[in-house]
């Protein structure tokens, strides 16, 4: 009983600690915090998808971290329509920002540590998802 308040109190503050049951959970902020969003089919543009967390343009250049249900796999892209830099996903990103990538820059927050880090973090912007 004790353990599923937790779990409901930590619920509420936006701490996810089960992950998905299916799909693909994006995730806000690192270390699978702030708002996030499940995901059980493709994507082609995350801008529709409005989170209190992400301000800039829905989902799109948001997720710093991300959770693959077991027996699912993910490949997220750079650009809407599937374009751009792709990385195939198929367990937990605790933080996409240890994930380099060749071209990904986001469009907004383009200071110095952006331009020379490259990874994936607030990068993603259209996924492909199914049961591996
Ligand atoms: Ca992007």
């Amino acid at each position: 009983m004790r353990l599923a308040a937790l779990f409901l109190a930590l619920g509420a503050v936006g701490c996810d600690l089960t992950g998905p049951s299916e799909g693909v959970t994006l995730y806000a902020h690192a270390s699978y915090d702030g708002d996030h969003y499940n995901f059980v089919g493709d994507v082609a543009s995350l801008h529709s998808l409005e989170g209190p967390d992400c301000t800039r343009s829905g989902w799109n250049d948001c997720a710093s971290s991300m959770r693959v249900a077991e027996g699912w796999q993910a490949i997220v892209y750079e650009h809407t329509d599937f374009r751009g830099d792709s990385l195939v996903v198929s367990s937990d990103i605790p933080d996409l920002s240890n994930y380099g990538s060749r071209s990904c820059v986001p469009l907004i927050d383009l200071d110095v540590f952006d331009l020379v880090r490259d990874t994936w973090d607030d990068c993603i912007s259209s996924m492909r998802i199914r049961p591996s």
